[in-house]
């Protein structure tokens, strides 16, 4: 349960890690849905909206990334779609309730190469407001030296950039970063390599800029992440999103329940299918 303290650091910093939030057993589980889903095994029968690595055809140096891998494993289910997932992410916010907007599932082997620095509220402009919050969950005991994901303390309170840099594998990954901070004249920032424990999570806020270096361990780093949106969020009428938008109705801008499921709302409404056997 979240308290005054999370509250203040995530108030201060754009981040907050909440250790243990996750039981052992389920980290463990987790852990063996990613070899499943990486090779295509799908236990739902439905594919991952994005998949971004696939076993066999893809480049071994590049990080691993599936975008709503709950569509098509139920383990990743559980994990991003939990009420205790919502609920903190929709407290942390302020808003009264939450629903997913995606997750990923991050697989960063040895070696793997880094994920480049970003707000997430840049990729949000399909829907209205264009803004979320993110419950990363740490599946390994994560370390600087490990490709471990770092943040720019208090860097959501720096306007959301529009520039889009290279997100998988780019040349130099706090690029567009160090862009974004000369044109806002920032001259002086901290970025924060976190060290956090398998179960851990890092709720961190829509405008914190964030991103991961390469694996230079033995041992590989993966998490899982739950990245929420206001309850009350809709589809922008305009700006489309090639992937998300396919599900937004005809004649309607409502977010269908169906794909972006409300995980917990202070009026105590929660969609039914997420906690259908
Ligand atoms: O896990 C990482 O290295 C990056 C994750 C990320 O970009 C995110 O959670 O928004």
């Amino acid at each position: 349960m979240l308290d005054k303290f999370h509250y203040d650091q995530f108030r201060q910093q754009g981040y907050v890690v909440v250790p243990n939030f996750v039981t052992d057993s389920l980290v463990e589980q987790a852990r063996e849905r990613f070899d499943p889903l990486f090779r295509g095994e799908f236990e739902t029968g439905i594919q991952p909206d994005e998949w971004n690595w696939q076993h066999g055809k893809s480049d071994p140096s590049l990080t691993r990334q599936i975008c709503n891998g709950w569509k098509a494993d139920r383990t990743i289910a559980r994990l991003v779609l939990s009420q205790e997932v919502g609920k903190d992410c929709a407290l942390l916010m302020n808003w009264d309730g939450s629903r997913i907007n995606q997750d990923n599932v991050i697989w960063k082997p040895a070696g793997a190469k880094p994920l480049g620095f970003h707000q997430d509220n840049t990729y949000q402009q399909w829907i209205d407001p264009p803004s979320m919050v993110t419950c990363w969950l740490a599946l390994d005991d994560t370390h600087p030296d490990g490709g471990t994901i770092e943040y720019v303390t208090g860097s959501h309170n720096w306007p959301v950039s529009s520039e889009l840099h290279g997100f998988h594998a780019p040349e130099d990954y706090h690029e567009g970063l160090h862009s974004a901070a000369e044109s806002l004249g920032v001259a002086e920032y901290e970025i924060v390599q976190l060290k956090v424990n398998a179960g851990d999570a890092v709720f961190h806020h829509g405008g914190t800029w964030h991103g991961s270096g390469s694996n230079r361990t033995e041992n590989p780093r993966r998490s899982v992440v739950a990245h929420c949106m206001n309850s009350e969020s809709r589809h922008h009428p305009t700006n489309l999103s090639p992937i998300y938008s396919r599900y937004k109705k005809q004649n309607s801008l409502e977010l269908d329940e169906s794909f972006f499921p409300v995980l917990w709302h202070k009026n105590g409404h929660r969609t039914a299918f997420l906690d259908r056997d």
